[in-house]
């Protein structure tokens, strides 16, 4: 099978909110320009975006699922979700593409109960604290990783 020049781009709760409160944490670009950012960095490599938000669990997860036909990796920022969600990490599993996870801030040097991920071991890609720039470098590993599968 050939493998789709597409990524799906997922920003989970939330991230709806991104320039619009708590620019000491998460910077003043908004989803849009995440958006933007990402398309373009994908560009680059002559990759396509699907880029979809949602403040719905199951609503990811359809969108994860939808990607397995469309799109050979995903960029995903999952909000909180990340610190509690077995079943956004059991989609991520089950649809068998290389996983980019971003966070915004470095989430390490915050709360205690943001420094676990369930979605960390299943993704083969971690940006976290490098801001919205983070996305495109996110996209720079993802793409990199999509090339090493397809010569393997
Ligand atoms: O640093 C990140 O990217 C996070 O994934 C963002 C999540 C947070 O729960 C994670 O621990 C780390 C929160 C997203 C909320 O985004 C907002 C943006 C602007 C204003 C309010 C919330």
């Amino acid at each position: 099978m050939t493998t789709p020049r597409r990524l799906l781009l997922v920003n989970g709760p939330n991230l709806n909110l991104l320039g619009t409160r708590e620019p000491e944490v998460y910077g003043t670009d908004t989803l849009a320009d995440v958006e933007a950012l990402v398309a373009r960095t994908a560009g680059e490599y002559g990759y396509e975006v699907t880029a979809m938000q949602s403040n719905h669990e199951g609503v990811l997860i359809d969108a994860i699922h939808a990607a397995r036909e469309t799109c050979s990796g995903i960029v995903i920022n999952p909000g909180g979700l990340t610190h509690t969600s077995v079943v956004l990490r059991d989609a991520l599993s089950g649809v068998a593409l290389p996983v980019a996870e971003v966070h915004i801030s470095d989430v390490y040097k915050r709360e205690e109960f943001r420094h676990h991920s369930y979605v960390r071991d299943v993704a083969a890609v971690h940006v976290v604290g490098e801001g919205v720039p983070g996305y495109a470098t996110a996209v720079r590993l993802l793409v990199d990783v999509i090339a090493g599968r397809a010569e393997g």
